[in-house]
Parts: C-alpha cells; sequence; structure tokens
C-alpha cells in the first residue's frame, strides 16, 4: 500500500507521504525538505556574504517588502527599467555566486518526485520575508522557457500562499505553507497568479523571525 494507514479513521487524510497534487501540473511536497534544511541555511549563509539580501524597486517605483538574493548563472532582478535575469549582481557587478550543490540536489530530486525529470535550474531567486512582508498576485513570466517547473522550498516561518488561476480575477486559495514544505509548478499550473499573505510575526528555531523560500528556475 503506497499510502499511510492507521487503520480506518484517518485513512486518505494528507500526510508526509506522498505529493499532494494541487491542480494539473503542481504537487506540494509536504516536509520534502524537512532532513535538509539545516544544510540549507547554512549553505544560503554563505552565499548572502556575498550576494547580500536586498530590497529591491519595482518599475512601479515601489520598494519591494520582501528582500531578496539570488545564486547561479543568472539572477532575478528589478529596478524602475523593468523585470529581467542578469548574470551579474547590480549591488557588486560581479557574478552572482554559483548554486550550492545541496540546492541544486534537492530542487532536482524535488522535481524528479513530481515528474519532471531533469530540472536544470540555471537560477535560484531567494526571497526574505520579516513580519508584515507580502507579495502581491503575479505571473512568473520573465523566463524564455515555460516547459520547465518551478520549485519553491519553504524555510522558517509559515506563510499563507495565494494560489489564483490564470486570470488575475480568479479568487485566490490559500494554502498554508511550512518549513520544508517544497512545491513544484509546472505544465498547465506554470502561469497561475500567485503570492504571498503578510507573514505573521514569530519565531522558528531555523531562521529566527522570517521565512525564507528558494525559488529555482530555468530562466534561459
Ligand atoms: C506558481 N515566491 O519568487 S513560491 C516568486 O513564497 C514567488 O516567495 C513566493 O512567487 C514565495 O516569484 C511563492 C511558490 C511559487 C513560485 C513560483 C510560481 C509558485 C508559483 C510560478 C508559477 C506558479
Ligand atoms: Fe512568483
Amino acid at each position: 500500500m503506497s499510502r499511510k494507514t492507521n487503520g480506518g479513521l484517518f485513512d486518505g487524510l494528507p500526510g508526509e507521504d506522498q505529493p499532494q497534487p494541487l491542480a494539473e501540473g503542481a504537487a506540494h511536497l509536504r516536509g520534502f525538505a524537512s532532513a535538509a534544511t539545516d544544510g540549507l541555511i547554512a549553505a544560503l549563509r554563505r552565499v548572502a556574504e556575498v550576494a547580500s539580501f536586498r530590497h529591491m524597486v519595482t518599475p512601479g517605483g515601489y520598494r519591494m517588502s520582501v528582500a531578496m538574493t539570488n545564486c547561479g548563472p543568472v539572477g532575478w532582478v528589478s529596478d524602475p527599467s523593468g523585470y529581467r535575469y542578469d548574470a551579474s549582481d547590480p549591488e557588486t557587478g560581479q557574478p552572482w555566486p554559483p548554486m550550492p550543490a545541496e540546492f541544486l540536489d534537492l530542487a532536482r530530486q524535488a522535481a524528479a518526485a513530481a515528474g519532471f525529470e531533469k530540472f536544470e535550474p540555471d537560477c535560484c531567486l531567494v526571497n526574505r520575508y520579516e513580519p508584515g512582508a507580502k507579495l502581491s498576485l503575479h505571473q512568473d513570466k520573465d523566463e524564455r522557457d515555460f516547459a520547465a517547473p518551478i520549485v519553491s522550498v519553504s524555510l522558517g516561518l509559515p506563510a499563507v500562499f495565494l494560489w489564483g488561476g490564470l486570470k488575475r480575477s480568479d479568487r485566490p486559495r490559500r494554502i498554508r505553507l511550512e518549513n520544508g514544505d517544497v512545491v513544484v509548478w509546472g505544465g498547465p499550473s506554470r502561469l497561475v497568479y500567485h503570492g504571498i499573505a503578510p507573514l505573521a510575526d514569530g519565531e522558528h528555531p531555523a531562521t529566527g523571525r522570517c521565512r525564507v523560500n528558494l525559488t529555482f528556475r530555468k530562466a534561459r
């Protein structure tokens, strides 16, 4: 039997043992990264020593409440001239730090577990949420190739993920994402509108007073 059972009463409730299909092409792998979180956070500290977290400015002129950095061959950048993937960090003019092996291994394993073999991300965008920080509803469409999925890894404080449809006006579902959760978005779910509700205050042993999200992309 592939599914956890306890002899009847709670059979069929979501567990950590198998992907939860959210919609066609999207899978919530609860706790998939739990055993790896300490290693991921240690590697992230080294990334952030080279490429610091910063609050980017949107093309509309607003400072984002989420602090961001990147690693890998290219990084996602926003400034008043627009959004783009860039091989260098505009703060330093230097290449983004390489993607740590721990990051790449986990992203590939998660993609494969969700049915996407041979995922080769060239960007890990790292989002850091302090209490109150949020990400408004948006689509990720700055990538060249929508055939590749996006893999997201949640670390630290829990967040409410807002998951809309293919139209901005579709009413979003609310999904709680916790430390160690991984979500893989591909196929027909690749272009859904999504966001993060304002982060509730709290303290997490792994990260302190924040949530971190790693999003792995194939941008080029
Ligand atoms: C669904 N990040 O970086 S991760 C982003 O938690 C972003 O920081 C959020 O949205 C975060 O762009 C959500 C989940 C996620 C990421 C990319 C997606 C869901 C997605 C792309 C397409 C559809
Ligand atoms: Fe996004």
